[in-house]
Parts: structure tokens; sequence; C-alpha cells
């Protein structure tokens, strides 16, 4: 089943829903995503720039694409499929929300329960004390020395090769053992753990509702899949 009743049906009858969000949920509010044509940065991958072997060759150059980023996201704004998924939270008895985004959006339109499993671009990290706080200079000379010790500081997010934080992980894998519904918005499901929390939820029997503007690898393995603009279908999903 793939229509919007269908999908709405599932979110009415769910009493604990889990929801896995990407790039795509944040696409309405001017974020390009990782693998669309915004997905590039300059002529390089995201992949090939988000990395522990790429920071260690050249911080600064990291450091420019992270701060550029910073300075798109702190212009947008939440969309209308972020405000939905509030409005669900209020209306179901369970709620968590588990985002692959670390651009702060969900938290911005008022989301209470959230999960953010690749770090968040606000937060930075030093390498040589460990210290890690909010950060939202967007002016500040790069590569940021900590102002504790002065070491070198990093993107407080996940990049690719790294273990996703355990605590944060380990809870996003209770939310989806426990969930009844699991609404994946706005991914291409290519990225692992993440990926695998729709196939957690499968193996537990949850229904499994996905909202994306193109088809996934999971598009004909999930219950409903619905094809449009999480903008656009989000709030028609809201009782
Ligand atoms: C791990 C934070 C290992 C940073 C991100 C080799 C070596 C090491 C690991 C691996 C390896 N090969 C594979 C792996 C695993 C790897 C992986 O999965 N790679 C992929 C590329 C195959 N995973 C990892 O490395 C993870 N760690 O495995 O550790 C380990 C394990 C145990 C012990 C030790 C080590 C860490 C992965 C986390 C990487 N960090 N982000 C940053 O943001 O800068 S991932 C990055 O991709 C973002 O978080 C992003 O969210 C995520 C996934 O992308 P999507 O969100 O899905 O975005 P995408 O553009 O792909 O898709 C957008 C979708 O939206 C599309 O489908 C589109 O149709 C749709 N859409 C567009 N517009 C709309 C829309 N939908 C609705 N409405 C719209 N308007
Ligand atoms: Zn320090």
């Amino acid at each position: 089943m793939s229509s919007i009743d269908d999908a709405r049906r599932l979110v009415a009858e769910a009493s604990s829903i889990a929801v896995l969000t990407g790039a795509g949920i944040s696409a309405e509010s001017g974020i390009p995503t990782f693998r669309g044509a915004g997905g590039m940065w300059g002529n390089f991958r995201a992949e090939d720039l988000a990395t522990t072997e790429a920071f260690a060759r050249d911080p600064k150059f990291v450091w420019e694409w992270y701060q550029s980023r910073r300075v798109e996201i702190a212009r947008c704004e939440p969309n209308a499929g972020h405000r939905a998924l509030v409005a669900i939270e209020e209306q179901a008895d369970e709620f968590t929300l588990i985002t692959q985004n670390v651009d702060g959006l969900h938290d911005r339109a008022g989301s209470k329960r959230v999960l953010k499993i690749h770090g968040d671009i606000w937060m930075t990290r030093c390498l040589g004390c460990g210290y890690q706080r909010i950060n939202r200079d967007l002016e500040m000379e790069l590569p940021p020395k900590c102002g504790e010790c002065s070491g070198m500081v990093r993107p407080g997010v996940v990049w690719f090769g790294e273990t996703l934080p355990r605590i944060v992980w380990e809870e996003a894998e209770r939310a989806v053992n426990r969930c009844d519904l699991l609404l994946v918005v706005g991914t291409s499901a290519q990225v692992y753990p993440a990926a695998g929390l729709i196939d957690l939820a499968r193996h537990v029997g949850a229904s499994v509702l996905e909202v994306n503007l193109d088809a996934t690898a999971y598009s004909n393995a999930v219950d409903c899949s619905v094809r449009g603009k999480a903008a656009e279908v989000l709030p028609l999903l809201v009782a």
C-alpha cells in the first residue's frame, strides 16, 4: 500500500513512533542534500571530506567546508516537514526522532526527543583536552584553537569510519526495538549503521512508512512508501 490514506492510518494507529530523518527533510529549507546535485562541494564528495584522514591532511580545508555549511544553515529555517514531526510528537503516546542530520533544524522546529546519531555541526570538540561546546561563531579563524588548551578543535560530527556516539546509538536502537511504527523521511538509506534501523524495525515486526522524493533500496520492502516532498507530505499525516 502506498497511498496517503494508508500512511495517515499507520500514523494514527501507532502508539510508539520512531522516526529516522536524513538530508531530504532539510532540502526544502534550502540545505543541499548529500547525494543530490547540491551534495558536492566544489569537486569534492562529502565521503572524501567527512573523514579523519581528510581532517588530518588538511584541517583548514575541511573546516572551510564545515564553516561554509554552518553559514548556509544559519540562514535557513525549519520547514513544514520539521514542524509536522513536532505535531506528530505531540499526538503520539511515545515518540523518538532519530536524525542523521547535523543541521539542528529539528531542535529549532521544537522537536523535544531528538537523537543526533551523526553529531551536531554546532558542536566543536578539542582533540587535545576533549573540551566540547556549542560554538556558533561564523567568523572564527580556521582551524579554531581550543580556548582551554589551545589544542586543535574539530567539528562535533561523526565522520565516515568513526563509530557513532554509543549512548545515543543505543537509545536509537532501543526506540526502534519498542516502536510499532518507524517513519523514514528524506534519506537515501545508503549510510550504515543508520539505515540498519530500517531492517531492525522490520525484524521486530514494526510497520515501516517511507516518505521520500526518490525510490530507495528499501522502497519495495517497507509497508508503505509515499513518493513526495517531506514539507508537503508530512503535514498530511498529522491528525
Ligand atoms: C561506521 C555527519 C565503522 C558528517 C555523516 C569503509 C570504511 C569505514 C566505514 C565504511 C566503509 N564503507 C562503508 C562504511 C560504513 C559507512 C557507510 O555507511 N558508508 C556509506 C557511504 C556506504 N558508515 C560509517 O562510516 C559510519 N561509521 O560505520 O563506523 C565502525 C564500526 C564499528 C567500529 C568502528 C568503526 C559513520 C557514518 C556517518 C558519516 N557522517 N554525516 C557531516 O554531515 O558532515 S553521513 C551523511 O550521510 C549525513 O549524516 C547524511 O544525513 C547521511 C546520509 O545521507 P542522507 O541523509 O540519506 O542524504 P542523501 O543526500 O544521501 O539522501 C537524501 C534523500 O532525500 C534522497 O533519497 C532524496 O531522494 C531525498 N529527498 C531530497 N529532497 C527531498 C527528499 N525527500 C523528501 N523531501 C524532499 N524535499
Ligand atoms: Zn583543549
